[in-house]
């Protein structure tokens, strides 16, 4: 008989086909490791020096607009350029191809010292809007393959810049993660005729104990394979393939979970909480994809506190992911925040 809180395990990921080694025994090991410097300093709302505020020009000259709500604009650094060469190359064993893309960043708001917590959920709603918008119109484009939202919270993460903003980086390849979620989706869809994530969801509202917070469209959970100590998993509960099909009240009710979940973020360990978060949905390579169901993952790294965070070092960087509070120890700590 396996006891999740006491025995060390392997929990299976439906969505990658990977495993995660789960160690709760050792959650009273003495910590003695590196710890982050928090200024805890809140930003001002409009910062001169700032190359995403209103009337700032960035690098390489442009000036942005006095934007009031978003603001969308195609990355000066960009990772992928519309027209590059798409051609192949082997040679031996070594294999590359051209990999055509656009890159642009969001500003979620005028106001440099907000971050999603932080906005009204009508501004967090203008921002989804944005991404529906985005996710359409490159999509569309012939060379378009996928389109990646995603957003780099705090320093901690990477992130160059406290002014709230993320990124979509969409590309002629559809990305490693998407199509490890694609087979898995794909292979349920094809064995039961159902949504895999639609079935995941079911099982959790009956089991309780990985949920965070709900509402009436959207449900975020700390799913049961979590790598990162407070992962989280934001699921629809109606069955749809993108963002280009959220109604108007799912898109409310979206930006009202999304204020949420970051809410008890910020509240848990008293800080402005970092991650990584995106939006996994499907492809836009003119295919049918009806297995796929809308979802967005939160990858924060904090560990135990506002400077302790978890290291994907040694074994995870060799063998496999690894974690020691459960996934039910992190959900009912983020469940008992009130929202
Ligand atoms: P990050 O903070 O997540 O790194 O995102 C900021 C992005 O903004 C980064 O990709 C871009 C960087 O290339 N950027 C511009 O496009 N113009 C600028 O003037 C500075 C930064």
């Amino acid at each position: 008989m396996l006891h999740f809180s006491n025995d060390p395990h392997c929990r299976y990921n439906i969505l990658t086909g990977e495993w995660v080694l789960v160690s709760p025994h050792r959650t009273k090991r003495p910590w003695q490791g590196k710890t982050e410097k928090t200024t805890g300093e809140k930003p001002p709302s409009y910062d001169p020096g700032c190359y995403l505020c209103p009337g700032n020009i960035r690098a390489g000259g442009h000036q942005n607009p006095n934007y009031t709500d978003t603001f969308v604009f195609t990355n000066d650094f960009a990772a992928l350029l519309p027209d590059s060469s798409s051609s192949r190359f082997e040679k031996g064993l070594l294999r590359a191809k051209g990999e055509r893309g656009i890159c642009r960043v969001i500003c979620f708001s005028p106001d440099h010292a907000l971050t999603i917590p932080d906005m009204d959920v009508p501004d967090i709603e203008k921002v989804v809007e944005r991404w529906q918008q985005e996710y359409l119109e490159l999509g569309s484009l012939d060379f378009i393959h996928h389109v990646q939202i995603f957003e780099n919270k705090g320093a901690i993460m990477g992130c160059s810049n406290p002014h709230p903003h993320g990124q979509i980086w969409a590309q002629s390849s559809i990305p490693g993660e998407v199509l490890k979620k694609t087979a898995r989706q794909l292979h349920h869809w094809n064995h039961t005729g159902r949504s895999l994530l639609l079935d995941y969801l079911e099982q959790e509202l009956s089991e309780t104990e990985r949920l965070i917070c709900q509402n009436s469209d959207f449900v975020a959970l700390v799913p049961f394979w979590a790598v990162w100590p407070f992962e989280a998993l934001i699921l629809p509960r109606r069955h749809f393939q993108h963002i280009g099909q959220m109604t108007p009240k799912e898109k409310h009710a979206f930006a009202a979970i999304l204020k949420d979940l970051t809410q008890r973020y910020d509240q848990l360990f008293d800080t402005s909480f970092p991650y990584s978060s995106g939006i996994h949905q499907s492809p836009t390579d003119g295919l049918e994809y009806p297995e796929w169901h809308f979802h967005m993952a939160f990858y924060p790294p904090l560990l135990r506190s506002a400077t302790v965070k978890k290291f994907m070092v040694g074994y995870e960087m060799f063998a496999n992911p690894q974690r020691d509070i459960t996934a039910e120890m992190a959900a009912a700590r983020l469940r008992e925040i009130k929202g």
